[in-house]
């Protein structure tokens, strides 16, 4: 489907080195090209209802930011990011507020886009609506089937089978717990808490997860050759990634909240179907809180960027607050974040309005904010770097503006 419009990011001469993540599974910072010109990079995407919070956007911010820095350090970047527009949370929703759920999705979907343009987010290459995907998700489970790593699971209130992942069953390029490193207990609940069914009666294993979900009354559905019925949620993921760009990708990003069962299960689907894996890195971003709790649709405190927008703060602002945390870090979410951000973009603005320095006054400051971004996205030691060259009295150039626009995504002057 269309993404949205992309925003400038102008070419900034010199050379950016090439950047460190902090991968889940090995537990360290690597380069996820392993030294490759091309970096792959899959994103999971919305559940569109609820969008977009600063959850959300911090997520996004993050992995845009990964973009840019591939692009300084002069990769070739292909990009791609899903849209769950059918899954259990969004039919529960469209159910409660008595709206269609095709309706439901299209306009959130519509409202994440103007919330990614307004932030000034790259578009992926791909930006994937699940439903225009599921023959190839059939298929796929249909030769999970085939192969012996799928089986069926006879469901009472349909005519049809559920069909589950076998995850005993080894590959080559993944067992249980290769990306997460968590043990079993941890397992059984996070599955229990995020969309697993481990008391499910009829599985192998408690762990093993949903690849297709037979039709029940009421429910959209899709004629298949694993039966009338619907995808599982990590099987969506494992699918558009390989399709779109090729196993193993780079990055596989998201919010810790997917580190189990959600990143466990989609590289586990990866490895059986293509015997590669998923990725070479996932990379997780921390969780934002509010009010105290995580900011979750379930919760309902949310912050959203439309509120913020509408209350008259500027995106750039709203930018700069979330990139003045270090992106693997939980945080908190207070109104102060808002007003300090503002007040530092004011004092950029004059910097850079003022201008006038030569170029080799900036060098430093230039590879400053690129050896902190390189470093495991630290976008706080940037946006510091800046700060002190303020206060040093470093005129701004073009140069500098140019590249605090290209990598932190905020045009000042
Ligand atoms: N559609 C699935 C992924 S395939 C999904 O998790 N959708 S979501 O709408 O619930 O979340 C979208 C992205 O935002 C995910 O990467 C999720 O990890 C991230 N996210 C959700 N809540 C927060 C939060 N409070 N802080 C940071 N990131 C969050
Ligand atoms: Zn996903």
């Amino acid at each position: 489907m269309r993404a949205w419009e992309a925003p400038d990011v102008p070419d900034v001469p010199g050379n950016a080195p090439r950047p460190v993540v902090h991968d889940t599974a090995a537990g360290k910072p690597v380069d996820p090209t392993r030294g490759d010109d091309r970096a792959a990079l899959y994103v999971c995407g919305i559940t569109p209802y609820d969008t977009t919070h600063l959850g959300h956007a911090a997520t996004y911010l993050a992995f845009d930011t990964l973009g840019r820095v591939w692009r300084d350090a002069g990769l070739d970047v292909e990009y791609a990011q899903n849209t769950t527009d059918v899954d259990d949370p969004l039919l529960e929703r469209a159910t409660r507020d008595g709206v269609d759920w095709r309706e439901l999705a299209a306009s959130q979907i519509d409202l994440f886009r103007r919330d990614m343009v307004s932030l000034r987010i790259l578009p992926p290459d791909d930006f994937v609506a699940v439903t225009d995907e599921v023959e190839r998700i059939a298929e796929a489970v249909a030769f999970l089937q085939e192969t012996g790593y799928a089986y069926s699971v006879p469901t009472p209130d349909s005519a049809g089978d559920d069909v589950y992942f076998d995850v005993q069953r080894p590959t080559e390029a993944w067992v249980l717990g290769d990306e997460s490193g968590l043990d079993r207990d941890t397992m059984l609940t996070l599955s229990a808490e995020r969309g697993g069914d481990p008391d499910r009666a009829g599985k192998r294993d408690a762990l093993d997860p949903l690849l297709w979900r037979a039709v029940r009354a009421g429910e959209p559905s899709w004629e298949s050759p694993v039966g009338e019925g619907r995808p599982g949620w990590h099987i969506e993921c494992s699918v558009i990634a390989g399709d779109r760009l090729g196993l193993p990708i780079s990055v596989q990003g998201g919010g810790s909240d997917l580190v189990f069962p959600h990143h466990e299960m989609s590289a586990g689907h990866a490895a059986a179907l293509a015997h590669q894996p998923l990725a070479n890195a996932y990379v997780h971003t921390g969780m934002i809180a509010y009010q105290g709790e995580k900011i979750s649709k379930s919760l309902g405190n949310l912050v959203t960027v439309r509120g913020l927008l509408d209350d008259g703060a500027d995106p750039r602002a709203i930018r700069l607050a979330l990139l003045s945390h270090r992106y693997s870090d939980d945080w908190e979410w207070f109104d102060a974040e808002l007003a300090s951000a503002t007040r530092r973009l004011e004092t950029w603005d004059a910097w850079a309005t003022g201008g006038a320095g030569h170029a080799d006054d900036a060098v430093d400051v230039v590879t400053r904010i690129r050896a902190r971004v390189a470093d495991d996205l630290d976008t706080p030691g940037a946006v510091a770097a800046v700060d002190t060259a303020i206060a040093g009295g470093t005129r701004s150039t073009p140069e500098l503006v140019d590249l605090i626009d290209a990598l932190l995504g905020i045009r000042i002057g």
